[in-house]
């Protein structure tokens, strides 16, 4: 049993999950600390019980916000690495000696459990929205993840060190996938379960998916941004200095560059595509990181340009289906649109 890794659960009210969780996982770590995060119910209680060390948090917070000191804890205590579960039961600590074991093989990089090898099991709307925003997450991350949602993951914390995590709630952990991705490590995956039960989510659709696009777009933007002006610079994140940080510095210019990125991403992936054609005649190899992939920017900016078209035809679906329910013509729809870039797989 390694000593230098341990898993930490945020948990939100999940008195009825969380023990059965702490159990499972004590068979293949030494320790488990579950953060929780003001809940109502008895989740510590019930964590405590079971033999998860606990960290109160006083108010109900976020998801971002538990992993947050939780990575500071397990930091602070030295760990090497810590798994991170969720506390609802859709992920079976007997998949842990999978993370432990691509860990010892490659203890530099991010291991992500992903849900891919059973898709069909994932709700359709969720799986939809997942391929689109794993599209863009990878671009900015500079490599293909295959699952980007899935909070099921190994971090080292030598990673973790060189990131300022600047987001709240459920968009942290993509933040956290990009800017990692963008200084240059390493994300792996680990096929895992796809388990959707009656646990319910406290995950809301509309808030936290626009909460998560809107960081995604205005994270690009700086990246490209930052790309377009400078030769051979595909790793643009850095915790010291780093223009998306900077503008996240204060909330409220935040949200305004935010819904500025959101509101301009057509136009302004057209001149992306006008700076990657002609400013790469004097800047050799602007763009880096799309110039090293090959794929091109035309590609990309056809991509972004079908994103209105894309809601129109989701809209259009949601009326045919009243009286046709079997017509599905989204999901061609995106996987011309935005299938995987890579094309290694699927
Ligand atoms: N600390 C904390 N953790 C949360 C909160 N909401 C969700 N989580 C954690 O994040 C996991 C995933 O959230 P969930 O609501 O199940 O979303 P879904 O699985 O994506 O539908 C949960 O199992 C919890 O472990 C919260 O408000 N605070
Ligand atoms: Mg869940």
């Amino acid at each position: 049993m390694p000593s230098d890794v341990c898993v930490v659960i945020p948990a939100y009210n999940a008195s009825s999950t969380i023990g059965n969780i702490i159990i499972g996982a004590l068979k293949h770590v030494s320790r488990v600390i579950v953060a929780d995060d003001g809940s109502t119910d008895n989740t510590a209680v019930a964590a405590s019980g079971a033999g998860a060390e606990i960290v109160i948090i006083d108010r109900n917070r976020g998801k971002g916000n538990a992993l947050k000191v939780l990575f500071q804890k397990t930091v602070d205590e030295g760990y090497d690495a810590v798994i991170s579960m969720d506390a609802d039961e859709q992920h079976d600590p007997e998949e842990i000696p999978k993370f432990l074991a691509a860990h010892i093989m490659h203890p530099d990089d991010i291991i992500s459990g992903s849900r891919m090898g059973e898709k069909e099991k994932i709700p359709r709307a969720r799986y939809n929205s997942m391929c689109i925003a794993r599209y863009y997450i990878s671009l900015a991350a500079n490599q293909f993840i295959e699952d980007t949602q899935c909070g099921f993951r190994l971090y080292p914390l030598s990673i973790i060190k060189k990131i300022r995590l600047k987001t709240e709630k459920f968009v942290t952990e993509t933040e956290l996938l990009m800017k990692a991705g963008d200084i240059g490590a390493d994300i792996r995956f680990v096929s895992i379960k796809t388990i959707y039960n009656e646990n319910g989510t406290h995950f809301k659709p509309v808030k936290d998916i626009v909460a998560i696009t809107a960081y995604v777009i205005s994270y690009i933007y700086v990246k490209w941004f930052i790309e377009g002006i400078t030769s051979n610079d595909s790793n643009t994140y850095s915790a010291k200095s780093h223009v998306r940080d900077l503008i996240g510095r204060n909330k409220k210019m935040d949200i305004l560059f935010q819904m500025f990125t959101v509101f301009t991403a057509l136009p302004a992936t057209v001149f992306f595509l006008l700076e990657y054609q002609f400013l790469g005649l004097l800047m050799p190899n602007n763009f880096a990181s799309i110039r090293e992939r090959g794929f091109g920017f035309s590609k990309i900016t056809l991509s972004t340009q079908m994103l209105p078209v894309l809601l129109i035809v989701a809209g259009i679906e949601k009326i045919v289906n009243v009286a046709w329910p079997k017509v599905n013509i989204l999901d061609g729809f995106i996987k011309r649109f935005f299938s995987n870039l890579w094309k290694d797989t699927e």
